[in-house]
């Protein structure tokens, strides 16, 4: 059962002369300054002994307290503010007792809402967040407002009050996470995506996972929610639900496809959108990131044309199913962002052609026998990478050729030497990817770096027939 029980918006920085903040990534160090200019006192803890921030920390608060090193369970005592970063656990045991003994422990999307005044799109879902979210921005400014797009996205909310930005709509990208220490979400419309397995790690089951997304609805006006998703059938206490799903609308309010003379178009009850081949992303995917898109701006009312041409205009974000070169007929696919199997086995779903396929890193407690519906006979290759490659090639032992890589260079130089012209090499890890890169940035730029490294010699033995067919290019 989907708990709704509110807990009432408490003006939290009136009642607090002091706060503790948890964690020195970027979270921690926003609602630092945040808090700061709010005239709080602040100390700060982090349970590594040298975090990557702490010397540029050190420099901009010389003052400010800092604890780092493991943290010991009784070290909030005293505190009756916790701001946690997203990255720690509720479970964390410190933060248990700090609870226990009556401390309010919020994160910083709490602390934002409590400020903001402007219109908020508050989104989540396992996967497709950022590319909803950015595309939504992309709508409002093409209406000529001003977004704030923050969150989970990678820029930390409270920066754009301590700088006082001036924005008209605020579109926020949510994680669980984040969801988990959000009391209320105050949005003119929240959207949950889609529900795969993610974190398992951190969850106990993925009911308590759903759980968290659920979260969202929480004083939302609207709830942009796909309609055949079991597991959230039950938000049904929010003023509307508009439904986005592949197929006919059921009723006016909700998105959907439908075909007319041979082209299928994007529709909202009876209303055509658009048509679906004006859609430049690739992937069914896509097509309902753009209905909830559509969904999640219907409010604004702005005119269809300007919410048509933001969609055409749209790219898409890197690292995302991004082509990044094609050479002698091979395609090289960037989708680092992948990091759970939903989102890899959407990427395998996608593709038509016959797949080199690179996976692997941290596994984050996912259950990888849930790729093999989608090991289908077009994967030629499967080449693993990272901490979990043993887990994952036990899972799929059998289905597939699978050869194990030390690192991303080994990999791209073994995909080079596998494919043959129609191929795509796609780089899905379906895994986090902090065991060997900075994150999923850093593991698609060193693929590409390593593609064009290969590539490149590649392409200066094969140059005659590069040339004379055009078809190499880094794109
Ligand atoms: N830390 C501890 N103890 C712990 C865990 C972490 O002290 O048990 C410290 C680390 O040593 C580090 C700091 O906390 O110094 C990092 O904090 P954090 O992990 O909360 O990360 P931030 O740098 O604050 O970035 C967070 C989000 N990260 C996570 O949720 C893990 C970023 O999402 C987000 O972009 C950013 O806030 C701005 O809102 C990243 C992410 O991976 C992209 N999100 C997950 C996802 O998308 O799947 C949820
Ligand atoms: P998130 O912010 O939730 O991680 P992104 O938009 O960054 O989502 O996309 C992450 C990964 O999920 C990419 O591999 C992308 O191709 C895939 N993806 C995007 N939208 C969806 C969707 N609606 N359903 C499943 N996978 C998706």
């Amino acid at each position: 059962m989907i708990s709704q029980t509110y807990i009432p918006q408490q003006k939290l920085l009136a009642q607090y002369a002091s706060a503790a903040v948890i964690g020195l990534g970027v979270t921690g160090y926003s609602a630092v300054r945040y808090l700061v200019s709010r005239g709080l006192e602040v100390v700060v803890m982090d349970s590594r002994i040298n975090p990557a921030l702490a010397c540029e920390f050190k420099r901009e608060f010389p003052a400010i307290e800092t604890h780092f090193g493991a943290f010991s369970e009784h070290a909030l005592e005293g505190h009756a503010l916790v701001v946690a970063s997203p990255g720690i656990s509720l479970k964390e045991p410190m933060l248990r007792a700090a609870k226990k003994q009556g401390a309010h422990i919020v994160g910083d999307i709490e602390l934002f809402l409590q400020e903001n005044k402007k219109p908020l799109i508050a989104i989540t879902g396992s996967n497709g967040k950022s590319t909803v979210t950015s595309l939504v921005g992309e709508m409002c400014l093409a209406a000529g407002l001003k977004p704030l797009v923050a969150g989970n996205i990678g820029k930390p909310v409270l920066d754009a009050l301590t700088d006082e930005y001036d924005y008209d709509v605020a579109v926020l990208e949510l994680s669980s996470f984040q969801l988990e220490t959000t009391y209320q979400v105050p949005a003119e419309a929240s959207a949950i995506l889609n529900i795969s397995a993610d974190h398992m790690d951190r969850y106990d089951s993925m009911g308590d996972y759903v759980l968290a997304k659920a979260r969202i609805i929480r004083g939302a006006k609207r709830a942009v929610l796909p309609r055949h998703e079991e597991r959230l059938a039950q938000i049904t206490n929010v003023n509307e639900i508009l439904g986005f799903e592949l197929e006919k609308p059921s009723s006016d309010n909700d998105f959907g496809i439908v075909k007319k003379s041979g082209k299928r178009w994007l529709v909202k009850g009876k209303q055509r959108l658009m048509q679906l081949h004006d859609i430049p992303l690739i992937g069914l995917h896509n097509v309902k990131n753009v209905l909830s898109a559509f969904a999640l701006v219907d409010f604004l009312n702005i005119p269809l044309d300007v919410l048509v041409k933001a969609v055409v205009n749209f790219k898409g974000l890197p690292h995302r199913m991004q082509t990044i070169a094609k050479v002698n007929d091979i395609s090289w696919v960037n989708d680092s962002k992948a990091t759970n199997i939903g989102a890899t086995a959407t990427a395998l779903n996608s593709l038509e052609q016959k797949v080199i396929w690179i996976a692997g890193g941290q596994g984050k407690g996912a259950d990888f026998s849930e790729l093999k519906s989608v090991v289908s006979g077009n994967i030629r290759q499967l080449i693993l990478i990272g901490e979990d490659a043993a887990e994952i090639q036990a899972a799929l032992c059998g289905l597939l050729p699978i050869s194990l890589a030390k690192t991303m260079h080994d990999a791209v130089d073994l995909a080079a030497y596998s494919a043959i012209a129609g191929d795509i090499v796609l780089l899905s890890p379906a895994c986090a990817s902090f065991d060997m890169f900075r994150g999923f940035e850093d593991r698609g730029d060193q693929f590409k770096s390593c593609v064009e490294a290969i590539i490149g010699s590649a392409s200066s033995s094969t140059s005659a027939t590069t040339s004379q067919t055009g078809s190499g290019d880094v794109l």
